[in-house]
């Protein structure tokens, strides 16, 4: 365990020399103390769920690699996973889940017959840890969606399936909105789209857009229930259509009052999402964004504390828009210890906001409001050498989690006593 008086002291160093920048460390502290972090369910079992004890991710265009052991098989290993990850995060944190995550209890319970009642162990569950829920509909490791389509599939049956699906999402999500007093957002992502040269591409569209109507005609109060809609560019087997494209997306929220959801994985490779938040959040109350690590393509690698969630971070609080923005974490890795993969992709988020909220923010409007250009790189470039690190570990300390690296003999202890047995 590292020394509390070290990390007091270097804390005491980093919060003067922000000072002498023009920003209150105490005050972001608090700020990022409100920022709830959504976790992604499906890191710790790679994207399998629970509908039958083989399950595994198949098809939708997402790939998970990697055996490492010691995944997640049962709900209560899900659930004993997610709160030692919780355990190790300061602040606090949601928990997403999809719907194959229910809690079946050996029945059978295909996506278009699911009820509240398969997912009243985790609002149970969630209300005794004190956390909220999000959802997420599962229109993908299923026979309707070999296809490669669902919602705008042109075969009825297989529409109407998912169509069924999604509106019991809501309703469940609603649900758990309801019963945990703070709104779930339920985020729709379909993996619709065609492997090669697609010519109905306005057809497709269409049919998604009538399918989505459809699944919002029932409205639930925003206190309970928040949709959100995920764009994509492109995935394995939909590289030259994808149906549900960023500007499908972005035209349908706006106009119909929707959560539009930026994933970073789903554009260009070179393209960032930072830049985006800004000019959506012109024209759309809110904003989820799904926080991935695309390494080529849409790998779906485990966040990092790299450019890319600096903008990101920046962005929001530049702009300030930390209310109208959720942020939820979304990469699957089965190639290193499930645990520690959530506990880097999270912390490397807090740190990106901490960073941003510790930025002389106004100062360097001012700075570019009065053309002083040379000022503002030079003020940017000097609080990346600032102690950010300290005021992180201060963080950490005061919210009684692990400091620095102490979290990952946390992990090894874990991987010991309970992974390495499952
Ligand atoms: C897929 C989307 C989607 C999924 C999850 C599992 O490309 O990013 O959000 O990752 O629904
Ligand atoms: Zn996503």
């Amino acid at each position: 365990m590292r020394n509390s008086e070290t990390i007091e002291r270097a804390y005491q160093y980093a919060k003067a020399q922000y000072a002498e920048m023009g920003t209150n460390t105490d005050e972001a502290i608090n700020k990022l103390e409100s920022i709830k972090i959504s976790l992604h369910c499906w890191q710790a079992d790679d994207v399998a769920g629970f509908e039958s004890p083989e399950a595994e991710l198949e098809g939708g265009g997402i790939q998970v690699t990697g055996n490492y052991p010691g995944k997640a098989k049962t709900i209560a290993q899900l659930r004993s996973d997610i709160e030692k990850v919780i355990s190790l995060l300061p602040g606090k944190q949601r928990l997403n889940l999809h719907a194959i995550y229910g809690d079946f209890m050996g029945e059978k319970v295909d996506r278009d017959k699911i009820e509240i009642k398969h997912f009243q162990s985790w609002i149970d569950w969630a209300k005794q840890i004190g956390i909220g829920l999000d959802f997420n509909p599962t229109c993908f490791s299923h026979p309707y969606a070999d296809d490669g389509f669902t919602i705008s599939s042109k075969n009825e049956l297989h529409r109407n399936f998912w169509i069924e699906h999604i509106k019991r999402t809501r309703k469940i999500a609603a649900e758990m909105g309801k019963e945990l007093g703070t709104p779930a957002i339920n985020n729709i992502w379909i993996p619709d789209g065609s492997k090669d040269i697609a010519i109905d591409r306005s057809g497709y569209r269409e049919i998604l857009k009538n399918s989505l109507d459809e699944i919002f005609k029932e409205e639930y109060p925003k206190e309970y229930l928040l949709d959100s809609l995920e764009s994509k560019l492109f995935g394995i087997g939909s590289e030259s259509m994808v149906v549900g494209s960023h500007e499908f997306y972005l035209g349908y929220a706006i106009k119909n009052n929707k959560m539009l959801c930026l994933d970073t994985g789903h554009f260009h490779p070179t393209e960032q999402i930072a830049d985006k938040i800004s000019s959506v959040l012109q024209f759309a109350d809110k904003l989820l964004l799904h926080v991935s690590r695309g390494v080529r393509w849409d790998s779906d690698h485990v966040v990092i504390y790299n450019d890319e969630i600096q903008a990101i971070a920046q962005e929001i609080i530049r702009s300030c828009a930390l209310r109208k923005v959720s942020v939820a974490l979304d990469y699957f890795d089965g190639s290193i210890n499930r645990i520690g993969a959530y506990i880097i992709g999270a912390r490397a988020v807090q740190m990106a906001f901490l960073n941003a909220l510790l930025e002389p923010t106004e100062r360097l409007k001012e700075l570019e409001t009065n053309g002083k250009y040379f000022e503002r790189l030079a003020l940017l470039d000097i609080m990346k050498a600032k102690p950010l690190g300290a005021v992180y570990d201060y963080y950490c300390m005061i919210n009684n989690t692990p400091v620095g690296e102490d979290y990952i003999c946390e992990i090894h202890d874990y991987e010991d006593e309970v992974l390495s047995k499952r």
